[in-house]
């Protein structure tokens, strides 16, 4: 992690930002300079999450930026939330990825689906990072094809009886609640709210993994858990239900790339401007301002999309393939400049010493969850042609 990090601002996008804008930007990137980049190597190298964070992402505002702050929220519009995605994923995606699920993934669903008891008992708590949440949708024989899922509930009198499985869930080892879809009697999908101690509900954690290490990744399983109907979220029913809430979140990626980039391409070029090889820095020659020239090229065209985005998501004009198409673009594009990037670093590149290696390894994950790369092609296709190739 770079301490002197600034954003590459070749075209002058902060032109397009509020000075509100420019004022979140700063204080999360204190907060991670402060709290995250000091810490986060030695977490993901012994594959912990730093659970003592949770409490300043709350403090920060980062669960449910744009969530109303009569439910605790931040009440902030869409390009806040982005630019707190971006600086915190400049950090590491693991703790974007709990700011991500905690705010578009549990509370946005409570907040759009939600009745208002739920509303009122979930979403101040979920604010503060006093009580957290977790999002079950995949499932070991569903992942890219939810709408095949098979949990599944049935009525019993007040309550419902769940069973089934889930997997891959973020945050979910630690989870007080989980918004979990499932199918009813009539294979109709609906979110409930599952709370840890419900008997029959256990949580697995998912060890060994070389990715998002820092991420705290585990199974939601459901052997007959009683869950009260007054859990069931009301609102909306079907998977559009949870492919809202993706939109959201997958949004909110397409910034917290941009944040994994920018480190990236910061770290090379102060590494290059340093390294001597035949008598040169080696940013001195061709081969590496190549690989610097592209990186910012990318990095530029990246943030005007995700800006773009962000106003049309303000105005509640953004549709699902153009999320898509930001999600599958950005990502893409920090994973390209993650791999260049290290090369500029040489051997150093494969150390823990500089970010490089961790991001490049974090974003194998953010390349495949919430949608992969290929299903996101296979959205925009859709769109395209009108022909669903899935
Ligand atoms: P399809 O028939 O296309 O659609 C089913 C119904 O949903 C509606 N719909 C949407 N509604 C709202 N928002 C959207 N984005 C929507 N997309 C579709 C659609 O109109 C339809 O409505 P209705 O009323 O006709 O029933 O569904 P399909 O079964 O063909 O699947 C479509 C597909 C493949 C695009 C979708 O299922 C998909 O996106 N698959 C990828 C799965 C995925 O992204 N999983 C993510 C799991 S969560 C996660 O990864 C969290 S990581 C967290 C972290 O750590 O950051
Ligand atoms: P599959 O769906 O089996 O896909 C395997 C390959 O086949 C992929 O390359 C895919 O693109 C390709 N493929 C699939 N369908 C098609 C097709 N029609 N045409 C062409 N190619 C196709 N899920 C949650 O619900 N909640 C979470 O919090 C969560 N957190 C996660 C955290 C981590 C670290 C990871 C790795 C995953 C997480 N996920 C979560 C799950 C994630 O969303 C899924 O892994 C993802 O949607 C892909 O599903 P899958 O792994 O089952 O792959």
């Amino acid at each position: 992690m770079n301490e002197s990090f600034t954003s590459p601002d070749f075209y002058n996008i902060d032109e397009l930002l509020s000075e509100e804008h420019k004022l979140i930007r700063e204080s999360t990137r204190q907060w991670v300079s402060k709290s995250v980049s000091p810490i986060i190597e030695e977490y993901a190298q012994k594959a912990e999450f730093p659970s003592h964070l949770i409490k300043e992402l709350g403090e920060i505002g980062a669960f449910g930026p744009y969530i109303p702050e009569k439910y605790g929220g931040a009440g902030l519009d869409q390009i806040s939330y982005g630019i707190m995605m971006q600086e915190i994923e400049r950090g590491d995606s693991g703790i974007r990825s709990t700011a991500s699920v905690q705010s578009s993934l549990v509370m946005y669903p409570i907040w759009k689906f939600g009745s208002d008891e739920q509303k009122e008992k979930y979403l101040p708590k979920l604010a503060t990072g006093e009580i957290m949440g977790c999002f079950g949708l995949t499932e070991p024989d569903h992942g890219s094809n939810p709408s095949g899922m098979i949990s599944n509930f049935k009525s019993d009198g007040d309550d419902v009886i769940l069973n089934g499985s889930k997997m891959w869930i973020s945050n979910s080892p630690f989870a007080d609640i989980a918004v979990v879809w499932a199918k009813d009697e009539n294979k109709r999908i609906h979110g409930l709210i599952v709370e840890r101690g419900m008997d029959g509900f256990t949580t697995p954690e998912t060890h060994n993994k070389w990715s998002l290490r820092a991420s705290s990744t585990g199974e939601l399983i459901f052997d007959n858990v009683r869950v009260p109907k007054k859990n069931i979220l009301p609102g909306k029913s079907g998977l559009g239900a949870p492919l809202m809430c993706l939109d959201s979140a997958r949004y909110g990626i397409s910034w917290g790339a941009i944040g994994v980039a920018m480190d990236c391409y910061n770290t090379a070029l102060k590494y290059s401007l340093e390294r001597i090889q035949f008598g040169k820095p080696i940013a001195a020659k061709q081969l590496q301002q190549k690989k610097l020239a592209e990186m910012l090229t990318e990095i530029t065209k990246a943030q005007l999309l995700s800006w773009k985005l962000g106003k049309l998501k303000n105005e509640d004009k953004a549709t699902s393939a153009q999320i898509s198409l930001a999600k599958r673009n950005n990502v893409d594009m920090a994973i390209n400049i993650a791999r260049e990037a290290r090369q500029v670093l040489g051997g150093m590149g494969i150390t823990g010493d500089f970010s490089i290696m961790r991001h490049m390894m974090n974003l194998e994950s953010v390349i495949t969850y919430e949608g992969t790369h290929d299903i996101h092609l296979l959205i925009l296709g859709n769109e395209i042609t009108g022909h669903n190739a899935f």
